[in-house]
């Protein structure tokens, strides 16, 4: 995998920075933010001045991540020239970050340390560690923590297990390879609070199963490429006093559909953009595929892409105009 030396090479400019930048995409999940969370924690044991940010304040689900509530969404008061060095965690693109290109042209300025498992992941950092046989970010971290003998607590292991959890579907997708079992178990042995982090993973919110009422309604599926598909739109969201956090799961737990080589779902974004996102736990389908002819990317098993458009309904189907 990555190789001990690349750790060490991150892990001395840690040391010798004065203060780190440690940054999740605008929306960030249960693997950025336990990856950027651990590294925190790690900074924190160093005594190191560092900010963990996302640009869109992240589910509070998550809340009890070991940390949260230090994470900063403010872009206003964001000012990078105060930090020498800047950690990415868990995206591919730094369009994913959701700053203008005016920051993004500073930001490129800086040193960047790029730790990711998309494949399609731009190597946009003076460091890429880019591991896509990697189930979640948050595995690739637990190596820099082993292999540097670094001590680490139990905070920091329910951060990289939740990273684990939250990438694997709590161990239901093909990336659960007996490594990820292997390093969860060590998380275990470590502290990481399991059940904290499953009661998270399985709990929902009223007005999230309503919203997966809604988009069950809606299921379609198409015999001849074996792909079911739903949609949910704007309208949709406004009723349900909910907000894009509770569409997250949607494709994850459709993807438990017997009948279905593929899943799709389309979700209509208040910014006039629609978001779909694809899974399959069929071997031999490649889902990234489909998403890249789209314009997106991501893992075989799972890949989004987003286009311009509306999702309107006329007879019998949805379009996207
Ligand atoms: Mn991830």
């Amino acid at each position: 995998m990555v190789e001990r030396m690349i750790w060490e090479t991150i892990n001395q400019k840690i040391q010798a920075a004065g203060n780190i930048l440690i940054l999740n995409p605008k929306d960030s999940d249960g693997d950025s933010l336990g990856s950027s969370l651990a590294l925190a924690h790690y900074l924190k044991s160093l005594e190191k001045p560092h900010l963990v940010f996302a640009a869109k304040p992240p589910s509070s689900q998550l809340d009890y991540l070991p940390g949260f509530e230090e994470i900063s969404s403010d872009l206003g008061s964001l000012d990078l020239n105060s930090f020498d060095l800047v950690i990415a965690v868990d995206f591919a693109d730094l369009k994913m970050l959701g700053f203008a290109p005016e920051l993004i042209g500073k930001l490129l300025k800086k040193t960047i340390i790029n730790i990711d498992h998309h494949p399609t992941n731009f190597r946009y950092g003076q460091i890429n560690v880019v591991e896509p046989t990697a189930a979640a970010t948050s595995e690739l971290l637990f190596y820099f923590f082993e292999d540097l003998n670094l001590p680490y607590d139990k905070l920091i292991a329910t951060c990289l297990l939740s990273g684990i959890i939250h990438d694997t579907g709590s161990f239901a997708h093909l990336n659960t390879t007996p490594s990820v079992i292997e390093i969860s178990a060590r998380l275990l042995v470590k502290g990481a609070r399991l059940k904290t982090i499953t009661a998270y993973a399985q709990n929902k919110s009223l007005p999230t199963l309503k919203l997966w009422g809604v988009a069950l309604s809606r299921l379609t599926h198409n015999q001849r490429y074996g792909l079911s598909t739903t949609v949910i739109t704007q309208k949709d969201l406004a009723g349900l006093n909910t907000n894009g956090e509770a569409t997250e799961g949607i494709a994850n737990f459709l993807n438990n559909l017997t009948e279905a080589k593929a899943i799709m779902v389309l979700k209509e974004d208040s910014d006039g953009r629609i978001r779909g996102s694809l899974r399959t736990t069929t071997s031999g389908v490649d889902v990234s595929r489909l998403a890249a002819l789209l314009g997106g990317g991501g893992h075989k098993k799972a890949s989004g892409f987003n286009l311009r458009g509306k999702l309107i309904h006329t007879g019998r189907y949805w379009q996207i105009v």
